[in-house]
Formats: structure tokens, sequence, C-alpha cells
């Protein structure tokens, strides 16, 4: 795809920018943070100075006044060097922060999203439980009013930033008989965990009150994304105004799966990132490395799965940018994210596999990054709604209106 037919100036000014900080500072740290898995607070203080943890929010808002294709250039293309500081940009802006820019009160608006979107403050989304994964409807987490105040009580499992986060919008039952319109939602803030923080200076927020029985659990010791922070949420008699409600009671459960909608899009385009910087890894390769006395590019069977690659990444971008294009001019895009989330979380997977192999023995190394790659690629097919919640999705979309 030829970037420059489809993007404005703005669009190239802003992948050039990802593109040489991805470059410059995340290449050479990448595989020391994933081996660690510690959270890479310097760079996410230098992606915050960068506007890059508000980019889609207005100016006014404390955000960069960008457009939605700017901010999935910008996880595209830091995707194409390292999934873990993609999705800290993905996880902040979608899940941590939309919520409270699309259904908070202009208080709540004012109050807590400059801290986000200029990054002096992390942020995480709250929804899935042991009892609610794929039925997000599951929430086992309550949410009692009493004196005009509410008692969270319950978890929050797989949590992105949940240690090194302090504003998190979660979902709790609030009436446990209405079902999915039981479910409310709620702006809660906690302490950091800012062990490994180096002479970062983000994540310690004075303004906001630690929430007394609200802290991160056990941290996990995951596949991929490692060096991005993925904990439990515990809630144990937490008091919370009710001015901390986002939205409407009972709204809780609808805004999430909106939010989730236009997450979809980001792990679309993270997930192409990933693949193209696969591809990338593997014409480099294969162009140098020698074998039968040339270099393994010359063999057709090569060539043949870098077109494949190739051809499946095109068709990718082209599923993810369109959604994102109905998403920006505010057309429905539920079916057109879930497409685009399924297809490329899933070419992402066959592609960092046909990258390892190119590689041969290297490739199962540490020595290059495409192992890294594939364990980065798996979790897209999980994460913000499996594989087969994405059918799921699709077909309800393709069904409506016909089975009723
Ligand atoms: N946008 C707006 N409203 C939506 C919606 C969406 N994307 N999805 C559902 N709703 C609404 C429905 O219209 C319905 O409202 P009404 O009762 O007024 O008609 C209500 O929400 C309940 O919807 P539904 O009956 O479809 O809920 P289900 O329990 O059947 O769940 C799925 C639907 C499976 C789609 C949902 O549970 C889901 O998306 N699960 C995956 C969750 C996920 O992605 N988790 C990963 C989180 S990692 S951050």
């Amino acid at each position: 795809m030829d970037d420059s037919l489809y993007f404005s100036e703005q669009h190239i000014a802003v992948r050039d920018m990802v593109r040489e900080f991805a470059r410059d500072e995340v290449a050479p740290v990448a595989a020391r943070f994933d081996a660690s898995q510690e959270f890479p607070w310097e760079n996410i203080q230098k992606m915050g100075e960068l506007g890059l943890l508000g980019i889609p929010w207005s100016e006014e808002l404390g955000g960069a006044g960008l457009d939605l294709l700017s901010y999935m250039i910008a996880i595209h293309e830091m995707a194409k060097v390292d999934a873990s500081h993609g999705i800290t940009i993905s996880a902040h802006t979608t899940l941590g922060t939309s919520p409270i820019v699309n259904f908070g009160t202009r208080e709540q608006k004012e109050r807590f999203v400059p801290l986000l979107a200029s990054g002096r403050v992390l942020g995480g989304f709250g929804l899935t439980e042991p009892s609610a994964g794929s039925d997000a409807a599951g929430t086992k987490t309550t949410a009692v009013k009493k004196d005009g105040r509410y008692l969270i009580n319950g978890s929050k499992i797989f949590i992105t930033h949940a240690g090194v986060g302090e504003i998190f919008v979660i979902t709790a039952v609030t009436d446990p008989k209405a079902g999915t319109k039981g479910i409310s939602s709620f702006i809660m803030t906690k302490e950091a965990d800012l062990s490994h923080r180096g002479t970062a200076t983000i994540g310690d927020e004075p303004s906001l009150p630690r929430m007394a029985g609200f802290r991160a659990g056990k941290k996990e010791d995951k596949l991929g994304w490692r060096a991005s922070d993925t904990r439990e949420l515990i809630f144990e008699d937490v008091e919370v105004a009710e001015e901390n409600r986002l939205g409407g009671e009972g709204m809780g459960f609808i805004n999430f799966m909106q939010t989730l909608d236009a997450g979809r899009i980001g792990i679309a385009a993270l997930s192409l990132g990933i693949a193209e910087g696969a591809l990338e890894q593997s014409l480099r390769y294969a162009s140098e490395r020698k074998q039968f006395g040339r270099p393994i590019a010359q063999f057709q069977g090569i060539q043949f799965q870098l077109s494949d690659m190739a051809t499946e990444i095109e068709a990718g971008k082209h599923l993810m940018f369109h959604a994102a294009w109905l998403a920006q001019n505010k057309r429905p895009f539920g079916k057109e994210a879930a497409i685009a989330k399924l297809f490329c979380s899933e070419l992402a997977m066959r592609t960092t596999i046909k990258a390892i192999q190119i590689h041969g023995g290297y490739g199962y190394t540490k020595d290059y990054p495409v192992e890294r790659m594939m364990r980065d690629a798996k979790i897209c097919e999980i994460g913000e709604g499996t594989s087969e919640i994405q059918r799921v999705v699709i077909a309800r979309h393709l069904l409506r209106g016909l089975l009723d």
C-alpha cells in the first residue's frame, strides 16, 4: 500500500516520528525488557512527551488533537518494532481513556483526561473476571449503593497496566436482577507500583486519591507482551463516590462493548505492525543468508513465503484502515472492526511462524526478534475478544434482522 496515496502530510509526519522513536529508543531495548518483564517506564515517559499517549483527544483535554487514523498509524508503526510498547499506547488510550472521553461528564473529563492524555498517569480498563471472559456479562464484582456512595467488592484479571496504572474504568453489578442492564461502570484511582521506574517521573500523581481497598494483585508471567504490565485488580470494600460513576446506572455493559468495538481496530493495527516487522526481518535475513551458494531469497520456496506474507498484510491494512475510517467518520463500524481484528490477528500468527521458518534454526533463538514477534502475536487472537468472539460478533451483524 502506497501510504502517500491515502495519508495526509500529518499522517506521514506521525508515522515518521514514531518510526524514528521506535528505531532509536525501542529497538535497542525491546529484547532486554522482554526478558526481564519490566515495564519500560523511561520510554513510556518519552512517548507521553511526544504526545503518543493522547493522540486522538482534543488539545483542550490535553491531547494531541489528531485523528483516529493518526492513532492507528502510531500503534502500527510502534508494533513493527515492539508490541509491548504498542499495546501500551492502545490499552492506555482506547481502553483506559476513551470511556471517560466518550461517556464521562464534563467534570470527569476535565479532572482525569489531561492527566492521561499527557502520559503523566497511566490508565486501564477492568472488565475481565474469572467468570467474565468471553461472557462479558458474567461480572461478579458488585457495587452496592449506600448513603450516596457505592461499596465495591470483587476482582478483575488480566488487566493491562494494573500495576503501573493509577486511573481505571471498571464494571460492577449494581442491580443483580437486571442482567446486562444491571452493570455499571466506575472511575477508580489507586497507587502505582513504581519499582523499576528508574529516572522516570510519571506514575505518581499527587492530585489523585488512593482509594482504600483498591490495589493490584498478582503479576502474570506471560508468553508475549512481556514488557507490558498485566495483573489482577482487587477491590475490598472500596468506597466510591457517586460522582465517580461513569455514565448512567446500568449503562456499563453497553459502554464497555462500544469501547471494545473501537479497541479491536487498535488490535488489528498492532497485529499488522507485528506482521510487517516480521516480514521486514525476513526480507533482510533472506537476502543475506546464503545456502547452496546463493542468498536464500533467490529460491522460489522462500519467495513464495515472502509473497504470501506481503499479500495478507496488504489485505489486512485495507481492512484495518477501512474500519478506522468508518469510526473516524462516525459511521457504524462494529462489524468491520471485528473483521479487521479477526483477519489481522490470525495473519500475524501465520506471518510470524513463516518468519521463523525462513530464519531456520536462528529464528528459534533469541538472536533474532522473530521468535518474540511470534509470542507477541498470539495474544492478538485472544485479547479484546477472542477470534471465536469476533466470529460471533460478525455473524450477529450478518444475521441481524434475518432471524427475528
Ligand atoms: N455496541 C453497543 N451495544 C451493544 C454491543 C455493542 N458492541 N454489544 C452488545 N450491545 C448491547 C445489545 O444491543 C444489548 O442491548 P439491548 O438489551 O438493549 O438490546 C445488550 O448490549 C446486551 O447484548 P447481548 O445480549 O448481545 O449480550 P451477550 O451477553 O449475548 O454478549 C458478546 C455479547 C458475546 C458479544 C459479548 O459478551 C462480548 O463481546 N464478549 C467478549 C468480551 C471481550 O471482548 N472480552 C475481552 C476483554 S479484554 S479488554
